[in-house]
């Protein structure tokens, strides 16, 4: 039995629509999945909903439901939107599941059991939008609290705390030995930071039931909830555990696995997040697995946030994208390539109109899909569509794209790939312009030419397919359609020069990218 590799994202509040954030987070999951399968590993890609907690108990009043029916109708939305992002997910976890919920309940029970809660009076601040504790030092110098806060409000209550501080300096040991923890670097640059200037303030890890009931009771005092974030940060364990897996301590499982061979996925290989929950999955995470007694993920992986025009995206000033929209009129791909292209994984990136329609015209259309559209219907009307000889005129030029294009995928650099790729694309368009087939085709003494260069540029088309299979799995596989090959192009191994046979005939050939006149 081999270990998966894992992969998750966050579990997004199911307070509201997707949006673009949501759609980018998912998309850069998936490609690194895709890359994977295509390296020829075993892969589980989760997702899923984040379900409990105030901020979907007040959107469900705000709309006369009951939490569970709100959020499950908003389930059915989410994950159409997942299906329309093309997202190859093997799982989709809602918290409000019985086998998300059982596997909390054994998580605070065995940390009970085990001393690392203690019960307190808390006497202070308390944002309700954020459901998070203040202090003194969040206020600003007027005394006030910062409006992101939402509405504050003094809190005289008691609750159970999990000694968080106790494992402050194992946990800068831990971030410092295991460079490759926090990635990019300059996020782990910043956790080391805040975890050496501050001292952890234990985390309050319920909330009385008698002011918010939306959540998982407390194993041992029925009192009490959970809070959200330890419930939802638990989602990336509980669903391994609650299949068994021989990485999760067996006291979290509930039963021992019926699969055979088990489903290995535990400890997870990326857990993908945005900037702003860094801290939660960096620092609150690793200890509380600690505590678990289960092994730590190998990468929390930290991507930026988009804004829209050069201003935070928001629903009340309508500033927002729609990715059901720009899907529903420019195709998944061109969204998929547009949001992997701009922004790199790390810093943050700016959705312009004007951007999106520029990259869709020189990229898309007149790149990637001028190519392939011109290559195979030279082909057809020439060749009738029949490949020729193999010649390796272009096999060296590919062969060097290849290669950093695969590192690139290995090390998650999806704009560093994509960036090799249309050099590919870019060279195999000079190689139409400077050998001028259509020119070839006119002179029966050049027949022989024609045959290099037919042949060299339907390779190339079918090696490009391969290549973007991770990025943009329907145009590669109607790249491999219009080829006439069956199938999807999603095996790394297939990047071969010389894997399409002389004498095999090719498919039709149509537009990948229309063009747009606007
Ligand atoms: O934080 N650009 O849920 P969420 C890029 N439920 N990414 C963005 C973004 C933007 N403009 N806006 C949001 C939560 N995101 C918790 C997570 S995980 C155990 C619990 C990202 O719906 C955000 O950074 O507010 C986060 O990674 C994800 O979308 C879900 O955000």
């Amino acid at each position: 039995m081999s270990k998966r590799f894992y992969v998750t994202t966050a579990i997004d509040y199911v307070n509201g629509q997707p949006h673009l954030g949501h759609a980018y987070e998912k998309i850069i999951a998936d490609v690194i999945a895709r890359t994977r399968r295509s390296l020829g590993q075993e892969v589980f890609f989760l997702t899923g909903l984040d379900e409990h907690g105030q901020k979907v108990q007040q959107a469900a009043v705000a709309e006369a439901k009951t939490p569970q029916a709100y959020c499950d109708d908003l389930a059915v939305i989410w994950k159409a939107f997942a299906a329309k992002l093309d997202l190859t997910n093997d799982d989709f976890v809602r918290t409000t599941e019985p086998r998300h919920k059982q596997v909390v309940q054994a998580i605070l029970s065995k940390l009970h059991a085990e001393g690392h809660f203690y019960k307190e009076v808390y006497r202070g601040f308390y944002s309700t939008r954020e459901e998070t504790f203040l202090t003194h030092k969040d206020r600003r110098p007027d005394g006030t609290f910062d409006p992101a806060w939402g509405q504050v409000i003094e809190l005289d209550e008691e609750n159970y705390y999990f000694r968080l501080k106790d494992h402050q300096q194992w946990l800068i040991d831990y971030i410092e030995q295991n460079p490759s923890f926090v990635a990019p670097a300059y996020r782990r640059n910043e956790v080391l930071g805040f975890l050496k200037n501050n001292v952890l303030e234990d985390l309050c890890i319920s909330r009385p039931a008698a002011r918010l009931n939306w959540g998982i009771p407390l194993p041992f005092d029925p009192n009490f909830v959970t809070y959200v974030w330890f419930d939802a940060l638990s989602n990336y364990i509980t669903i391994p555990a609650a299949q068994g897996d021989p990485g999760v301590p067996k006291a979290l499982c509930p039963q021992p696995t019926t699969l055979n061979p088990p489903l290995a996925l535990w400890p997870a290989d990326i857990h993908l997040v945005g900037k702003d929950i860094l801290k939660f999955h960096a620092v609150y995470w690793p200890i509380m697995l600690k505590a678990m007694g289960a092994p730590l993920p190998k990468q929390v992986l930290a991507h930026g946030w988009w804004q829209k025009d050069g201003q935070r995206m928001s629903k009340s000033t309508g500033n927002v994208v729609d990715p059901v929209a720009v899907i529903d009129e420019w195709g998944v791909d061109a969204f998929r390539f547009y949001v992997l292209r701009e922004l790199d994984i790390g810093p943050d990136g700016n959705w312009t109109e004007a951007s999106f329609k520029a990259r869709y015209s020189a990229e898309l259309a007149n790149g990637l899909g001028n190519l392939v559209n011109r290559s195979l219907s030279m082909l057809k009307r020439y060749r009738n569509g029949v490949v020729p000889q193999r010649s390796d005129e272009l096999k060296t030029t590919t062969e060097e794209i290849i290669l950093p294009t695969l590192e690139s995928l290995r090390i998650n650099e999806l704009q560093a790939a994509l960036q090799w790729i249309w050099q590919l694309v870019g060279r195999a368009n000079q190689y139409v312009d400077h050998t001028a087939p259509f020119k070839l085709a006119k002179d029966t003494a050049k027949a022989e030419r024609l045959d290099e260069v037919l042949y060299n540029l339907a390779e190339v088309c079918r090696i490009l397919a391969v290549l973007l299979w991770p990025f943009l799995p329907g145009t590669a596989t109607r790249i491999n359609a219009q080829l006439g090959l069956p199938g999807s192009p999603d095996k790394f191994s297939q990047a071969r020069w010389g894997g399409l046979p002389a004498g095999h005939t090719i498919g039709t050939p149509a537009p990948l990218f229309p063009r747009k006149e606007r």
